[in-house]
């Protein structure tokens, strides 16, 4: 049992007086200073990040928190992932985690913690405890092909992860399903200065040993490749070497043997040897400029780790093959076509080799399809991103947001509605804004932003993104969350901070301008054949696996999904499992810009604040009961307060419970009672109780001491 208020502010937001903005920063503010990073709203915990190593982790704290109900203790993570998994196992009902905030808030190290804390209080034994191994050394491994260091964040995923814990009836772990969105494949080739490529590049350099690289044919030094910023190798605090050792034994424990490890390796060698080929004009005797490669060491050393003739590397490179039902025409390209067929198809290799290592963990952790399971998803998930310059990921990751929005206003307010309604109990209406018309602007099967794209992008004839634009300023022109400088400019609006090539939306949580500059090329998300037929031509049984389309027994005229459609349904499929669940949610927010402990920005923070509704949702808890109970354990719980139903009671639960609450004389006004449930109004009169039942177990123990030793 904790103080409500003092110098550490209030424990639940909900409690806050008066509520505002300004005060619900300036109590995260004085809680952060005083190194409490975790607040309620009610049953959704806000987490600060601490950047430092508190001491309030670990078995000692996992224990304690096993041991107390929600508000017994501090607010804790721990806490929430209890509640959590007691609901999964003893309510049977399946759960989900949801993570969000903004890169470098701490969504990754959260759901590390969820895991952790699930993993120790689950079930025992030598299976359980393999099964649990498996699961957590996923996250090593996705973090050394999924992570890279950014200006935000050194540890920064670079990917969606969600992922659904499987359990039996006594809530033992069976295993598990790892779903992935969007890695960011334009890292491989390319990085922001002070960012890095993706950590496995550098764990593998730095901590192989000479025989292995040279099995690799590798080199130790990073400044000797084109893909790896060559200004920045090591992070501060990182120890690649012995991270490459780790993700080694991780795959090992996760079920990988010894010739996929080599086989993953390899293909990781090869994406930074690929890189390393130099393009460069060849003159071509018909007068038209071509390319070539410079030294063709390169591709040849390539060729004999993957099994693959140097030449057809070279041609698939160089040239493109266009076929029409009579006849094939080979076409030479350009060195910066070249350039970007060699750059398109490392992203293809390396984004490739990431779902596959998603689906090869899948296959160690999966569950028999047979046995009957309870779920726990965790989402750890992208936040909110509105950055100098916009483009089609940012576009994606919003939508993604939207929706997240969405499921939260869904799940929250109107399960918070629908329960009072069940219940009997009268709902004092809450507005909110409904983000639904945003997320039909995008996502419309026929009229939808990214449904526009698509149909760009299938369109034949001359399409551009500057025809894309037109084609939405045209459709949307009367929308009224949809903005360009075409429809501004209608308005008689000037708006000079938006270029002509962009569009804004205006999100839930601000608006965002969106350059539309290659979201065509990157909506189509093509790989020429020839690169597709060649990788298959390997021997190498990973890289040949993951260009199925390559078999020209399989090459069939028919296009794969956009990049769009195929995000817009991996998210409708994400919706359908969170709206299956019932979901917990845990708001992260960064301090401060520089990964500084005891750093607190307002500003910062109220931005963020602002995107995670968080004002809107202490209104929404305010307006209704913070805490409700079902008759039988509360009364079990509180019994012991009230002469008329201690020690025995043979009434009914609800009448049991109106017993004690009326002899503590506890307010009407606090209470609600409800057809299977008692609603209580705020946390204050929760924490009353708790304090009183504390005293009187006290008092008990002391009791029966004495009884004790008059015995004696
Ligand atoms: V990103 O969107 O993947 O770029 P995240 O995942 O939100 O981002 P992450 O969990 O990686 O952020 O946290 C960033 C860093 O903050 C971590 O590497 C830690 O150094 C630090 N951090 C975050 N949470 C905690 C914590 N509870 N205790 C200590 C923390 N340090
Ligand atoms: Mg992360």
């Amino acid at each position: 049992m904790t103080l409500l208020e003092g110098s550490v502010g209030v424990e639940d937001l909900v409690l806050l007086e008066p509520l505002e903005q300004e005060s619900l920063l300036k109590n995260l503010q004085l809680r952060y200073e005083n190194r409490e990073i975790y607040t309620y709203i009610g049953n959704v915990l806000v987490s600060v990040n601490p950047y430092q190593q508190l001491p309030i982790y670990g078995p000692e704290f996992i224990a304690k928190y096993w041991d107390y109900t929600f508000y017994e203790l501090k607010p804790h993570i721990y806490a929430l992932a209890n509640v959590s998994y007691l609901s999964l196992r003893d309510q049977d009902r399946d759960q989900c985690i949801l993570i969000t905030g903004e890169s470098g808030a701490g969504k990754t190290e959260a759901s590390k913690l969820v895991m952790s804390y699930v993993a120790a209080v689950c079930g025992k034994g030598e299976q359980v405890n393999s099964v649990k191994e498996q699961l957590l050394q996923s996250n090593p491994v996705l973090e050394a092909f999924g992570n890279a260091k950014t200006i935000r964040n050194n540890n920064s995923s670079r990917f969606g992860k969600y992922m659904d814990i499987e359990f039996d009836f006594k809530g033992s772990p069976l295993g598990g399903v790892i779903t992935n969105y969007l890695l960011e494949k334009s890292r491989v080739v390319k990085q922001l200065e002070g960012e890095r490529n993706f950590h496995i590049f550098y764990q593998l350099l730095a901590g192989a040993d000479a025989q292995l690289l040279k099995a690799l044919k590798l080199e130790k030094d990073t400044r000797n490749y084109a893909y790896l910023n060559r200004k920045l190798s090591r992070v501060d605090g990182m120890d690649d070497a012995s991270n490459f050792k780790a993700v080694q034994r991780a795959m090992a424990v996760i079920g990988f043997s010894e010739e996929e490890i080599r086989w993953v390796l390899e293909v990781t060698a090869l994406v930074l040897k690929l890189g390393n080929v130099e393009l460069e004009d060849e003159f071509q005797a018909n007068g038209i400029s071509a390319s070539g490669i410079r030294d063709r060491r390169g591709v040849q050393e390539i060729g004999e780790m993957v099994g693959l003739k140097s030449e057809e590397l070279e041609r698939a490179l160089c040239s493109r093959t266009v076929e029409t039902a009579k006849e094939k025409v080979v076409t030479a390209l350009s060195v910066t076509q070249a350039q970007y067929a060699q750059d398109a198809l490392a992203k293809n290799i390396y984004s490739r080799l990431f779902n596959w290592i998603v689906n090869r963990i899948n296959e160690s952790i999966k569950v028999g399809t047979g046995e009957k399971k309870k779920v726990m998803g965790v989402l750890d998930i992208y936040g909110f991103e509105i950055l100098e310059d916009n483009s089609f990921e940012q576009f994606v990751i919003n939508y993604c947001n939207e929706k997240l929005q969405q499921v939260f206003i869904e799940m929250t307010l109107k399960e918070e509605q629908e329960e009072y309604k069940r219940e009997g109990i009268p709902w004092r209406k809450v507005d909110y804004f409904d983000n639904g018309i945003i997320c039909n602007l995008i996502e419309h099967n026929q009229q939808g932003i990214l449904a526009m794209l698509d149909e760009e992008c299938l369109r034949p004839g001359v399409v551009s993104d500057s025809t894309f634009l037109a084609k939405l300023n045209q459709l949307f022109s009367k929308h009224g969350h949809y903005e360009s400088k075409v429809t501004q400019n209608a308005q008689r609006q000037y708006d000079h901070t938006m270029g002509l090539g962009c569009f804004r939306i205006c999100h839930y949580a601000g608006k965002v301008t969106y350059n539309v500059d290659s979201f065509i090329d990157k909506n189509n998300d093509l790989l020429f054949r020839d690169l597709s037929q060649a990788m298959w031509k390997a021997q190498h049984p990973l890289l040949r696996s993951l260009f199925p389309e390559g078999d020209p027994k399989q090459a069939s005229l028919k296009r794969p999904p956009t990049a769009g459609s195929q995000f817009k349904n991996s998210v409708a499929i994400l919706m359908k499992n969170l709206y299956s669940k019932n979901p917990s949610y845990i708001r992260c927010i960064k301090p401060n810009e520089h990964q500084q402990r005891g750093q607190f920005s307002l500003e910062l923070v109220a931005v963020q604040v602002r995107y995670l509704g968080l004002l809107e949702n202490v209104r929404v808890r305010r307006a209704g009961f913070a805490y409700r109970q079902q008759y039988r354990p509360f009364l079990e719980r509180y019994r012991l307060l009230s002469r008329s139903t201690w020690p025995h009671w043979n009434g009914g639960d609800r009448e049991g419970v109106e017993k004690v609450l009326e002899e503590l004389s506890i307010s009407s006004e606090e209470l609600a009672f409800g057809k299977t449930k008692i609603f209580i109004r705020s946390p204050r009169t929760l924490f009353y109780l708790e304090e009183q039942r504390r005293l009187r177990l006290q008092q008990l123990a002391t009791l029966i001491q004495k009884t004790y030793r008059g015995w004696r």
